[in-house]
């Protein structure tokens, strides 16, 4: 091996063969994925100075992502137009994420790399994988090149990747020791973290706002066995609602809405919840019950959502008849 092989280590090709790079985020750009990759195109321009980079950002952007992308701006692509030397995607998880761009990588003469913290399944797309599903965000995967490459992260690069980590750890409190650790160097590299906690408070959004509301106002509370299951319906933002319930108390909570003719139901649990008793919400309650109405469901552990062609309350009710068959419990109104 000579001092320029570059088979084994990123961006795995000679970097002076490098004319044109895209790095894509999953679609619908979280701060995560936009800002980690904004700071690997920054390592990427230092390896490969004659490399053009792009970021890519299939659907866009969340809200939040693009107010910060006007204080961290980097040049996109689209996925018309010609080859690229390098595809890197970043934070991507399921390849249906990258939308179009799957299948320019696919067809593509060039080299195709996974960078990302989620647990991975299809790596057939790529022809490298540094991926870390302990990592609390892409951020630190990103932040660990920098220091396997011997290169200190410039300012804007570290705030970047500072950002990126808080916002997928909430602000660091669900971050492993490694995280904190590459925290307190990101900040030795000049990152703020004042202006990081200030940057991430987002503006309210009174449409969710009034959902969260109103959601409370139509609520019903069960006991099922030693567990509080709260139920609700509201027009939108069902995710935000049933994440507010459990943030308010609730072990579960069920909220239902309907949209073209459809019941749509989302899921949240709390991770005690899920520990003490093994109920997964994704697999035993919403698939399960998404399938029992003629609809389709699925997700995580913890959170999960069905949609059915049936009326909301028929749906929360199903919900909540399997959770408390699933708990060897009856369900008690309580209010
Ligand atoms: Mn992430």
């Amino acid at each position: 091996m000579t001092s320029e092989d570059w088979s084994g280590r990123f961006p795995f090709a000679d970097p002076d063969s490098l004319r044109s790079a895209v790095l894509v985020c999953h679609r619908n750009a979280d701060p995560d994925a936009y800002l980690s990759a904004y700071a690997l195109s920054a390592l990427l321009r230092r390896l490969a100075p004659a490399c053009e980079v792009f970021i890519a950002t299939p659907d866009g952007m969340t809200t939040l992502t693009s107010k910060l992308a006007e204080r961290f701006p980097h040049p996109t692509v689209e996925e018309e137009g010609g080859d690229h030397d390098l595809y890197v995607a970043v934070d991507v998880g399921d390849t249906e994420l990258l939308k179009g761009w799957r299948a320019k990588m696919q067809a593509s003469e060039g080299v195709t790399v996974l960078i990302d913290h989620h647990p991975i399944r299809d790596v057939e797309l790529y022809d490298h994988v540094i991926a870390d599903a302990k990592a609390t965000s892409s951020a630190e995967v990103v932040f660990r090149l920098f220091a396997e490459a011997n290169i200190r992260p410039d300012r804007a690069s570290a705030q970047a990747l500072l950002l990126a980590m808080m916002f997928d750890s909430s602000h660091l409190s669900i971050a492993g020791e490694e995280g904190l650790r590459l925290a307190v160097k990101l900040m030795d590299a000049g990152a703020d973290l004042t202006q990081a906690r200030r940057d991430l408070r987002s503006e309210p959004d009174y449409g969710e706002v009034m959902a969260k509301l109103k959601g409370v106002q139509r609520l019903k509370v069960y006991r099922v066995g030693e567990w509080v299951v709260s139920t609700t319906t509201i027009g939108s933002f069902q995710a935000h609602v049933a994440r507010a319930l459990v943030f308010l108390g609730a072990d579960v909570a069920v909220v239902g809405g309907e949209s073209e003719e459809e019941a749509r139901v989302s899921l949240r649990a709390t991770q005690r919840f899920s520990e003490r008793t093994g109920v997964e919400l994704g697999t035993q309650v919403a698939e399960e019950v998404g399938k029992e109405l003629g609809g389709h469901g699925g997700g995580h552990a913890t959170a999960a959502s069905l949609s059915a062609p049936t009326d909301e309350n028929d749906a929360v009710e199903r919900c909540l008849t399997r959770l408390s068959a699933l708990l060897g419990a009856e369900a008690h109104a309580i209010a």
